[in-house]
């Protein structure tokens, strides 16, 4: 074995502690909030939550400086009835993804202090203790 080989031996082990160890890795894209009809205090968020991480994703709350409250909802339909439930977290398996959208899971926002046309910050607490933020704009629905 050279020095080079050596050397290049001493790089791997030093670099392993932190390349063995699974990490979910959450990324928000396509993320977006419709404005509600005049007078209503509550906005929905949708968004692609991408994990590309090597561990399951847990996000547990999400929180926003530019609402009084956000949570997790979900819209189901009971006896042909749409009706909204809270979540208690969102699961996403690594190298999964999972979707908010309209009629599904989605983000409910309440008293908004966003216009149209501005980016708002959303922050995804993981059960992990991460935060992650994301940018949503605030648009009419296409
Ligand atoms: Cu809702």
């Amino acid at each position: 074995m050279n020095i080079l080989q050596r050397g290049l031996i001493l790089v791997l082990v030093a670099a392993l502690p932190f390349s063995a160890r699974a990490a979910g890795e959450l990324v928000v894209e396509s993320a977006w909030i419709p404005p509600a009809p005049p007078g209503m205090a509550m906005y929905a968020g949708y968004a692609t939550l991408a994990n590309r991480g090597d561990a399951d994703v847990v996000i547990t709350a999400a929180q926003s400086p530019q609402f009084d409250d956000v949570s997790i909802h979900e819209t189901v339909v009971v006896d042909g009835v749409s009706k909204m439930r809270a979540l208690d977290a969102i699961t996403i398996p690594a190298g999964g993804e999972a979707t908010l959208a309209p009629g599904g899971r989605h983000l409910m926002l309440m008293e908004p202090r966003a216009a149209i046309g501005t980016k708002v910050d959303i922050v995804f607490v993981l059960a992990d203790g991460r935060r992650v933020t994301a940018g949503f704009v605030v648009r009419e629905r296409d």
